[in-house]
Formats: structure tokens, C-alpha cells, sequence
């Protein structure tokens, strides 16, 4: 290393005083923590990302200072790959080994050490850009700042400040710079607002949709999605948007936001009665994650009929598969150019058992990995198309590249035959698809447009699109435990492997209920434990939960549950 980088490092580093006493770990989604502890951590991530990108021959690399779902004190940081994906899972280990040097001298050991067992340039030769983006947190200025000078401690990387802008807005730019393509927030909203524009001309008969019925309620969480949907919505013909919780008058997540909606499965902040019977969505505080609900008139006015990201997978898939079948039906100009597409879904534990049982039935290959869509997203890149989900609403279709040549020459060579034929139209329908879904990553606003198209498309209701199947009844909870990393899980997280004992008192537990199954695991993004059960009934699904939690608190806890 240089002398002149040798001397940067440790003097900026000086700056940046680790947190005594905490451990900070890369988990599901970065680094996460109380807002007032993370300068150091940003810091250093900021050096992560600027040497990410050397090794990758200088691609653009993304930093996003979010805590997504978080309450509003924490806040968090996590990379973006050349591809818009998440930082790849090898160097997570150096991430953490990073974040967690005790002093300047450490960090520049750790360094020097890393730069040369990959063989990082770090002659300063080859320039770099890192792009920067954060949520609305009123910490997010100061961490970003952080990153900057973490950044630019490594000589030749330069940080650009793409301001307060969503997670998969982030990542799509990200990717799009990599790609060659023009990538500001402009090109975003035209590349989503043109594609959404494209699938609702495709519709065979249009007018099955009352203007009343185009109307959906969005909420957005108070966090920057509500903001930036303002902004799209501008954009869009034929949808009505009406945005509540934009972020003016209350506090990020709090009652609001699909991880509230989804968990707790009543109504957020500002709706009620008055909205029986609409189509309502949901967005998280950066918006990578949505969820859909309406208030149905049987109920009570706070409860909801939840169509989480389960069903939104189910809807995604019927409709992709149903492109897909037109697209090979045999017909008599057919050029020798059909083409097996692999399709396949990938899901969580989480997953509604009722909803793997219908993507069975809809005979489609389903695959399950553990939470986090840097686990769904590894799988779903396997297919030629592949849609992941997590039933908190985070997921995206991915479409290979391969595939997509195969329909860019496919759709040419019908068009040559004969424009506006079904399986002409069905190719453009998957093409506009690709370009409406974020490649990079889950993304509730293109989501939601997808969402939106598919329901006009199929002149479905809310209602109509919930009745695919019936949720088996469900709850989650969350222990607070002494060491949450003592719990170890296996089979994609469906089992206990430690503590000893845990997993068979579950199974006596769970044994109790018909149709029940329950599962624990540590989160990566929150200092609890979460458990989720499920059985035939409501009040079975509480109980079993319940149990559960006595459990995690019995082996692992204070026994204050
Ligand atoms: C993040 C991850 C999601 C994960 C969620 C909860 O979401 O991106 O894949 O489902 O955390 O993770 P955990 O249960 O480990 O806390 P977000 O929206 O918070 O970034």
C-alpha cells in the first residue's frame, strides 16, 4: 500500500471511534442499530463499497443508509453489488471484521491484509463511483457524510450523492449505470410509468374496469416511497393514486407501513370505515417492500382482509404463466423457435401454507431458502424467469438474460408474420414485464404498477384477486432474549439445531393443533426472536404462537414473557 494511502486511512479513521461494546454484524439486510451508533460502522462500509469496487474493475457500487421497517431512532447501511443485487455473501465476513476493529491500526492491518489476498488495485490507477442514497431518517445526513469520507479515504474512489431516494431506486441505478444507461430518478419513473403504459394497452378488451375501480390507497409508511410515489404518480394514465401517510405529519412506521399492516393485520393510520371495499397498498419506509388490503364491511372498522406478498407471488405467477402458454401455442407460422422457458417461484418459511399449496397446484416449481432477499434472490436467478417473495412483501420477477434475447427474437420473428397476433401480444406483455419489475431488487412502487396491471388486465377486483386461495390462520411474535445469536436454524430455517431440546418441545407444542406448524428464528435486522405459527384456526394459530414464545423465553430468555 502507499505511503499517501497509508496516511489517508489512518488519519480519517482517527475521525471514526467504533462504539464500545457492541458487536455489529452484516445481517439480513446490512448493518442495523440504533441511529447513535452506526457513524463508525458507515464509515467503514464506506471503505467496503470503495474497495468493492476496485475489485470489480471499478463497477459502480451503491451505498443505501436505510433501516427500512425500523422505528425511526435505528437506522442501518447496506451495499449494492455491480449487479444492483445485495454485496456479495463472501465478503460479508470482511464486512463484519471491519466494523468491528477495535482501532485505527487494526483497520489498516485488516486492510492491507484483505487488499492483498484479492488482489484489490489499490494504485489509485483505475477511478471509481460509489453512488450514495438514503431514507428519510432524520439521522440519515449525518451517516451519509460518514460514508463520503469513508469513501474517499480510498484514493481514486469518488462518492456521488444521489439524495433521499428509495432502497430499490438505489439499486436500479446502480445497475443501470453498470448496464451504460442513464440512470437518475427521472429515468426510473420514466422507465416504470412507459413499461406500466405498455401493459395496460395490451389489455384485449379495455373499459372492463369502471374509473372508480382503477382507484387504488396507498400507504406509505410516512417514509420517502409516499414521497416518491407523489412524484410517479404524475406520470401514470389510466390509475388513480391517492398517497396517505406521506410522511408530513407522522413518524416512519409508526402505525403505518406494510411490516405493521402485515404483522399486526390491521388497517394503518388513516383508513377505516371509509374505505370499505377499496383496494388499499401498503409500502415499508424505503419501499422495498408492499402488501395490499381492503376493509371489508363485515368486520370491525381496524380490521383487514391482508393480500400480503404471498398472494402477490400467486398473482405474478398466473399471469406470467399464462403469457407463457400463449406464447408456445403451436401455430402454423411457427418458426422452430419455441423455447421450454423454466419458470419457478422461491419463498420463505413464512410462506402461507395454503399459498405453497396453490403454486403446487398451479404446477409450478417451487423452492424455499432462508429470509432474507439475498437468499430468494441467489434461487430465483436460477430460472429463466423466477419470482421471489417473502410474505412481508418484498420480492421481484427476475428474468435471465438469456431468456430475454430468446424473446426479443421471438417477438421480432412474429411481428414479421403478423402484428397483434395472441402470441405477439403475450411477447411484448413479458417484455414490458421485465422492464416495469426492478431486475435489481423488490421494489414496492414498480410492484405495485405490476400489481395494478395484472388486476386490469384480468378486470379482478381485490376481492376476486384474494379468493385465489384462503390463508391459513397465522401469527407472529417477537421475544426479546439475553443472546439471540444462540439459536441456530437449518432446513431454510424450518428447524432448531440450537439449543438442545428446543425444537422437539416445538414439536410437542405444535403436535397440539390441527394444521399447525411453527417456527423460530433470530432476526437479522432486530435484537429479537421471531416466531411464527400457523394452524387451522385463529384462536389455534395465537395459542401455538404463544406457546412458542413461552418456550424461546424458557431456553433462551429473562422469563418475562
Ligand atoms: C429486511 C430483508 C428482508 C427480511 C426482513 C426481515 O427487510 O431485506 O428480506 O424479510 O429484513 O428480516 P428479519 O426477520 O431477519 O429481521 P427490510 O424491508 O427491513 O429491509
Amino acid at each position: 500500500m502507499k505511503e499517501e494511502q497509508h496516511s489517508l486511512l489512518l488519519s480519517s479513521s482517527s475521525c471514526f471511534s467504533p462504539p464500545e461494546g457492541v458487536r455489529l454484524s452484516y445481517g439480513t439486510a446490512g448493518f442495523r442499530a440504533d441511529a447513535a451508533l452506526l457513524q463508525s460502522t458507515v464509515y467503514r462500509v464506506g471503505i467496503l463499497a470503495a474497495l468493492r469496487s476496485l475489485k470489480m474493475e471499478s463497477s459502480v457500487i451503491g451505498i443505501m443508509i436505510t433501516a427500512s421497517h425500523n422505528k425511526v431512532t435505528d437506522n442501518g447501511v447496506k451495499i449494492a453489488d455491480p449487479s444492483g443485487g445485495m454485496l456479495s455473501r463472501d465478503w460479508e465476513p470482511f464486512a463484519d471484521a471491519l466494523a468491528n476493529a477495535p482501532t485505527p491500526q487494526h483497520l489498516l492491518q485488516l486492510i492491507t491484509e484483505f487488499v492483498e489476498k484479492e488482489s484489490i488495485p489499490l494504485d489509485g490507477v483505475r477511478p471509481a463511483t460509489i453512488l450514495l442514497g438514503r431514507d428519510t431518517r432524520p439521522s440519515g445526513e449525518s451517516l451519509l457524510e460518514a460514508a463520503k469520507q469513508g469513501v474517499s479515504s480510498i484514493l481514486g474512489v469518488v462518492a456521488i450523492d444521489m439524495g433521499i431516494v428509495t432502497t430499490p431506486q438505489l439499486h436500479w441505478m446502480v445497475r443501470a449505470r453498470n448496464m451504460g444507461m442513464k440512470a437518475y430518478e427521472l429515468d426510473y419513473f420514466e422507465q416504470l410509468s412507459s413499461s406500466f403504459r405498455c401493459l395496460i394497452d395490451l389489455i384485449p378488451s379495455k373499459g372492463r374496469m369502471s374509473e372508480g375501480d382503477l382507484k387504488v390507497v396507498v400507504d406509505g409508511a410516512n417514509g420517502v416511497g409516499g414521497e416518491k410515489l407523489e412524484l410517479l404518480k404524475k406520470m401514470l394514465d389510466n390509475l388513480f393514486v391517492e398517497v396517505r401517510n406521506s410522511g408530513r405529519d407522522g413518524v416512519l412506521n409508526e402505525g403505518v407501513g406494510a411490516d405493521f399492516v402485515q404483522k399486526e393485520k390491521v388497517a394503518p393510520h388513516g383508513f377505516g370505515s371509509q374505505d370499505i371495499g377499496l383496494r388499499c397498498a401498503s409500502l415499508d419506509g424505503d419501499a422495498d417492500r408492499l402488501v395490499y388490503f381492503c376493509v371489508p364491511s363485515s368486520k370491525g372498522c381496524s380490521d383487514i382482509e391482508l393480500v400480503d406478498g404471498d398472494k402477490i407471488l400467486s398473482l405474478f405467477a398466473i399471469f406470467i404463466k399464462e403469457q407463457l402458454s400463449t406464447l408456445s401455442k403451436e401455430r402454423g407460422e411457427n418458426m422452430g423457435s419455441n423455447y421450454q422457458a423454466r419458470l419457478g417461484v422461491v419463498q420463505t418459511a413464512y410462506a402461507n401454507g395454503a399459498s405453497t399449496d396453490f403454486l403446487k397446484k398451479l404446477e409450478l416449481e417451487v423452492i424455499f431458502t432462508p429470509t432474507g432477499v439475498k437468499h430468494l434472490h441467489e434461487k430465483a436467478a436460477e430460472f429463466d424467469i423466477g419470482i421471489y417473495f417473502e410474505a412481508n412483501g418484498h420480492g421481484t420477477i427476475l428474468f435471465s438474460e438469456s431468456f430475454l434475447c430468446w424473446l426479443e427474437a421471438r417477438h421480432k420473428e412474429l411481428s414479421s408474420v403478423s402484428t397483434g397476433s395472441e402470441q405477439e401480444t403475450a411477447a411484448l406483455r413479458l417484455l414490458a414485464a421485465s422492464k416495469l419489475i426492478n431486475q435489481a431488487v423488490g421494489d414496492a412502487l414498480s410492484g405495485l404498477l405490476l400489481v395494478e396491471a395484472i388486476l386490469q388486465h384480468k378486470g379482478w377486483s381485490i376481492r376476486r384477486w384474494s379468493e385465489l386461495y384462503q390463508d391459513l390462520p397465522s401469527r407472529q411474535v417477537k421475544v426479546k432474549v439475553v443472546d439471540r445469536t444462540a439459536v441456530v436454524t437449518a432446513n431454510a430455517e424450518t428447524i432448531v439445531v440450537r439449543p438442545p431440546g428446543i425444537q422437539e418441545a416445538i414439536n410437542i407444542e405444535t403436535a397440539k393443533y390441527p394444521q399447525g406448524r411453527s417456527f423460530i428464528r433470530p432476526s437479522g435486522t432486530e435484537d429479537v426472536i421471531r416466531v411464527y405459527a400457523e394452524a387451522s384456526t385463529q384462536e389455534a394459530a395465537d395459542s401455538l404462537a404463544n406457546s412458542v414464545a413461552k418456550l424461546v423465553d424458557q431456553f433462551l430468555g429473562s422469563g418475562s414473557f
